[in-house]
C-alpha cells in the first residue's frame, strides 16, 4: 500500500496518474497548500523540502520527497511504465528535462503571467519566452511519435506522465497548442486515458481536464 501526500497542482498529478496506471492500491492524504499544510511538522518528516507530493511505501518503509524520484521508485518497483535498452535513457532523460525545465519555468510562468500579470514586465517576458522555448523543444521531440521516448513511435511512460500536466495548464500559460500540432495529438491521446482522468481529480475534484 502507497500512502500519496498531494494537492491539486501538477507535480501531485503526475503521482497519482502513475499510480492510477498501475492500478496499486493507495491511500490518499491532502495537503491543503492554500491552508500552509505543507509546514506541518509530520508532513515536513517525509517531505523535508516542504513540498507535495510525497510517498511512503507501507511495505518497503520507504517515505520519499520529489516526483523525479517518486516516479523512479514507482514504475521500478511495479515493473512498469519504463522503456527498454537505450530507451530507459532516454526516458531518463526526458523525466529530468521536466524536472530542471519545463516545470521550474513554466511554474514561474504561472506565478508572473497568471497570477501577477504586470508586477514584473521583465519575468513574464523572460518566462513566457522560455516557455515558447521549451515547447518548441517537445514540439520537436514528438515529431512522427505518439510518446517522448521508446522505440519506433514511442512507449508511453513516466516521461510523459510528468510532462503532461504542466502542458494541461496550457491556458494559464497562454500558450495556443493549435501552434505546436505534435504536443497537441500527444496531450489529447493522453488526456483520453481512463487512469489520466482519475489521477486529474486527485484528491478532488477542480475542473475537467482543458479541451483543445
Ligand atoms: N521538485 C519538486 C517540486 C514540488 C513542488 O514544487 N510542489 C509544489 C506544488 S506543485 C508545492 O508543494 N508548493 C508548496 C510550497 O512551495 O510551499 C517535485 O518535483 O516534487
Amino acid at each position: 500500500m502507497i500512502d500519496l501526500y498531494t494537492w491539486t497542482t501538477p507535480n501531485g498529478r503526475k503521482v497519482s496518474i502513475l499510480l492510477e496506471e498501475l492500478g496499486v492500491p493507495y491511500e490518499v492524504h491532502s495537503i491543503d497548500l492554500s491552508k500552509d499544510e505543507q509546514f506541518a511538522p509530520e508532513f515536513i518528516k517525509i517531505s523535508p523540502n516542504n513540498k507535495i507530493p510525497a510517498i511512503v511505501d507501507r511495505e518497503t518503509g520507504v517515505e520519499m520527497m520529489e516526483t523525479g524520484a517518486i516516479m523512479l521508485y514507482l514504475s521500478n518497483k511495479y515493473g512498469k511504465f519504463q522503456c527498454e535498452g537505450n530507451e530507459y535513457w532516454r526516458m531518463v532523460e526526458w523525466l529530468m528535462w521536466q524536472m530542471a525545465g519545463f516545470g521550474p519555468m513554466l511554474g514561474q510562468v504561472h506565478h508572473f503571467v497568471k497570477y501577477n500579470k504586470g508586477q514584473s514586465e521583465y519575468s513574464e517576458k523572460r518566462y513566457y519566452e522560455e516557455a515558447l522555448r521549451l515547447y518548441s523543444v517537445l514540439e520537436k521531440q514528438l515529431k512522427d511519435r505518439d510518446y517522448i521516448a521508446g522505440e519506433n513511435k514511442g512507449t508511453y511512460s513516466i516521461a510523459d506522465m510528468s510532462c503532461w500536466p504542466w502542458v494541461s495548464r496550457f491556458e494559464w500559460q497562454e500558450i495556443d497548442l493549435n501552434l505546436y500540432p505534435n504536443i497537441k495529438d500527444w496531450y489529447i491521446r493522453i488526456s483520453n486515458r481512463p487512469a489520466v482522468q482519475k489521477g486529474y481529480s486527485i484528491p478532488k475534484f477542480v475542473n475537467e481536464i482543458p479541451k483543445i
